[in-house]
C-alpha cells in the first residue's frame, strides 16, 4: 500500500500530505475530468535526479490542451516546482504523479466552468510488475479488451478516464493468472499493456506500433527508441498484427513505472526461448546505465533536483 510522504504541491503551495483532499461532487469524480504524469526520479551518483523531466511536462501541457485545460502555470513553473517537491520531501528517489483536475463549482458534463486544479505528489514505487519481472519476465496475455478506437478517446493524451479501459485489461489479466494483458487496437492490430508501450524483436529488428495505433507517446518507448539507434539496432515503427507477438524472438513492455520490462510468455505461448533476450538485455544495460549515473547523460535526460538551473521547457 502507498507510504505517505510529507508534503504534496497544490496550486503553487505545499501542504501536508493529510490535506491533499477533494470534495466529492468535484467534476472530475463523476467524469474523470483529469490529465496526469508519471515521472521517475532516481538516485544518481549527483543525487536525486528526474527522468526527462521536460519531455513529461511537455506531454502534461499536450494533455492539458486536447481537454481546453489551463494548467495556469508554465512548463518551467511545473518542472521546477516538481524539483522543489522532491527536496521538501527529501526523497533520494520517487515517483512523482503531477495531476491536474477539474475540481468542484459545478455539475453536468460541461467542464468548463470548473476550476483547473493542479497537485504534484510523490511517494516511494518500487518494481511494477514484481522484483523478478526485470531479469525473469512476466506471463502476459492478449486481452478481450480492446484500446480506446481513434476520436473516441484521445490515446495521445495521459486523461484519467483513458484508464477505466486500462483498468478492463488489467483486471481480466489479473483475474486469468496473468502479471499484464495487451490490447489490440480497433482494427485489431496490437496496441500496448494496460499502462506500458510494447516492443518486440525478430530477426534482429526492433518493432513497436506506430502512434496511430491507439498507444500513449511513451517517454521510455522514445528512450529506447534513441537508444536502439545508437547501438545500431534497426527499429520500425509498423502496425503489428497479434500473431507476430507468438512468432517474436523477444517481447518487452517500456513505461516509466515498468521501465524495460521482457516478456516471458504470452497467452501461455513462450516468447522465443522463454527467458530475457540478449536485445532486450542489451537495451536494459543501456538504460539502467543511464538513470544509475553510470554512463554519461548525453541527451541531458536528467535533471538533477539539486543543481537550480532552468530545465530548459519552454523553449
Ligand atoms: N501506455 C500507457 C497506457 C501508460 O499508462 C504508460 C505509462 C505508458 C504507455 C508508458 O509511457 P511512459 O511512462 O511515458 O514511458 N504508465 C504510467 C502509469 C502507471 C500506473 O499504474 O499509474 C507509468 O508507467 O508511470
Amino acid at each position: 500500500m502507498l507510504t505517505p510522504t510529507q508534503r504534496i504541491w497544490h496550486n503553487g503551495r505545499f501542504i501536508p500530505w493529510e490535506q491533499a483532499t477533494i470534495h466529492v461532487l468535484s467534476h472530475v469524480v463523476s467524469y474523470g475530468t483529469s490529465v496526469f504524469e508519471g515521472i521517475r526520479c532516481y538516485a544518481t551518483p549527483a543525487g536525486p535526479a528526474i527522468f526527462r523531466l521536460r519531455d513529461h511536462v511537455r506531454r502534461l501541457a499536450d494533455s492539458a490542451k486536447i481537454y481546453r485545460m489551463d494548467l495556469g502555470y508554465t512548463r518551467e513553473q511545473l518542472a521546477e516546482a516538481m524539483q522543489e517537491l522532491v527536496r521538501v520531501n527529501d526523497m533520494e528517489s520517487c515517483y512523482i504523479r503531477p495531476i491536474a483536475i477539474r475540481a468542484y463549482g459545478d455539475m453536468g458534463v460541461n467542464p468548463l466552468n470548473n476550476p483547473v486544479d493542479v497537485y504534484l505528489a510523490c511517494w516511494l514505487w518500487g518494481k511494477y510488475l514484481g522484483e523478478e519481472a526485470l531479469a525473469g519476465g512476466v506471463d502476459v496475455c492478449v486481452s478481450s479488451w480492446k484500446r480506446i478506437a481513434p476520436n473516441t478517446l484521445p490515446a495521445l493524451a495521459k486523461a484519467g478516464a483513458n484508464y477505466m479501459n486500462s483498468q478492463l485489461i488489467k483486471m481480466e489479466a489479473i483475474t486469468n493468472g496473468y502479471a499484464e494483458g495487451i490490447a489490440l487496437d480497433e482494427a485489431g492490430y496490437v496496441s500496448e499493456g494496460s499502462g506500458e508501450n510494447i516492443f518486440l524483436v525478430r530477426d534482429g529488428r526492433l518493432h513497436t506500433p506506430p502512434l496511430g495505433a491507439s498507444v500513449l507517446p511513451g517517454v521510455t518507448r522514445d528512450s529506447v527508441l534513441r537508444l536502439a539507434h545508437d547501438l545500431d539496432i534497426p527499429v520500425v515503427e509498423t502496425i503489428v498484427p497479434r500473431e507476430m507477438l507468438y512468432i517474436a524472438d523477444e517481447v518487452f513492455f517500456t513505461g516509466t513505472a515498468a521501465e524495460i520490462t521482457p516478456i516471458r510468455s504470452i497467452d501461455r505461448i513462450p516468447v522465443g526461448k522463454g527467458h530475457r533476450g540478449p536485445i532486450t538485455e542489451k537495451l536494459q544495460k543501456a538504460f539502467f546505465a543511464v538513470i544509475d549515473g553510470a554512463a554519461p547523460d548525453r541527451y541531458g535526460w536528467l535533471s538533477p533536483v539539486h543543481v537550480r538551473q532552468p530545465v530548459g521547457v519552454d523553449k
